[in-house]
């Protein structure tokens, strides 16, 4: 019987698995070409961590990896339901507090390494977390989408550590009652996304979308998201990847200043605050040399949002087990 040592957590409604030891040994020499390793030979731990009979396709899971960068406290790898993701905020508060509760950090300021760069986090009190995201872009404005059922719809595209298609223009409330209509026309969207081959920059997939609407009566928050997750699950938590997303739009079209703050609500009420500074152009020069990502005028988004923790113990993987490595739906 092997024994997988985890710690559970909750951001705002959605959960990490945090995998504190792991027995992967791996090769690369960098975390993005880690990603890529975990995805193509080590599949099997990830179905076996995060999907059922052990997890579930909400669950988000956070493999635990020593940094290669020595300026970081760890080095993390976000994977779900059906593969391995570039970074995950929500995912990121989860660590925090993880780590906290195993008593390898204490509150204050961290780095940690991901596939698409170093997230430098604050720990605060009560497990509060701000984490600084990899620089952030618009990549293209209100883009016109039709839809299998023929009606047409407009998004901006932005990344914010992941690829997003934000909507405003969907016509549907969000709310929690109305998440079997909010969840077609997510899935209508990105199919058609995918037949019209309308992607990021470099081609990359756009695996997230994001619908975005007025806030609840009762909330203070700015905006209300209803984010649909490559693997099918909807993001209970505002989304802190959607939400550098949506800054970053916010940010492009000169609505929200630098340092002004934004508040995110989620479908199911949860709040992610967000602000935003400028990336120093000479930066932005370092990440990409032909210019097109300085002319994006990337940011570089703060998001504080609030992490528990759920659950802590081993993980048991029985060879005997028909369903040890998990179902792949
Ligand atoms: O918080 O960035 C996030 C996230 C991505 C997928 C689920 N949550």
């Amino acid at each position: 019987m092997q024994r997988i040592e985890f710690v559970d957590t909750h951001t705002g409604g959605e959960p990490t698995r945090i995998i504190v030891e792991s027995p992967i040994r791996f090769a690369g020499t960098t975390l993005a070409e880690r990603k890529v390793e975990f995805h193509q030979k080590f599949d099997d731990f990830r179905r076996a961590m995060v999907c059922e009979p052990r997890g579930n396709d909400v669950l988000v899971g956070a493999l635990l990896t020593p940094p290669l960068d020595r300026s970081c406290g760890a080095g993390v790898l976000f994977f779900n339901n059906i593969g391995v993701l570039g970074m995950c905020g929500h995912g990121t508060m989860g660590v925090a507090v993880a780590l906290h509760h195993l008593g390898r950090i204490a509150p204050g300021q961290h780095r940690l390494e991901t596939p698409v760069g170093v997230v430098p986090f604050e720990l605060g009190s009560h497990g509060r977390v701000t984490l600084q995201n990899v620089p952030c872009y618009r990549f293209r404005r209100n883009v016109p989408l039709v839809l299998p059922d023929g009606r047409e719809v407009h998004g901006d595209i932005a990344w914010g550590g992941n690829w997003f298609f934000l909507c405003q223009d969907h016509g549907l409330r969000i709310g929690l009652d109305n998440q079997p209509q909010l969840d077609a026309l997510a899935r209508s969207i990105r199919s058609a996304l995918q037949q019209q081959q309308i992607t990021g920059r470099n081609g990359e997939e756009i695996d997230h979308v994001e619908l975005i609407g007025p806030s609840s009566s009762t909330s203070v928050a700015d905006s209300r998201n209803y984010v649909l997750c490559p693997g099918g699950a909807y993001d209970r938590s505002p989304c802190g990847t959607g939400t550098s997303a949506k800054i970053a739009c916010l940010a492009a079209d000169g609505t929200l200043p630098p340092d002004g703050l934004y508040r995110q609500q989620s479908i199911v009420g949860s709040v992610f605050e967000a602000t935003y500074k400028h990336l120093h152009p000479e930066h932005s020069e370092s990440l990409d040399t032909s210019g097109q990502l300085a002319a994006l005028r990337p940011i570089v988004p703060s998001i504080t949002g609030t992490a528990f923790i759920t659950g802590a113990g081993q993980l048991l993987l029985d060879p005997q087990d028909p369903f040890c490595m998990g179902i792949q739906h």
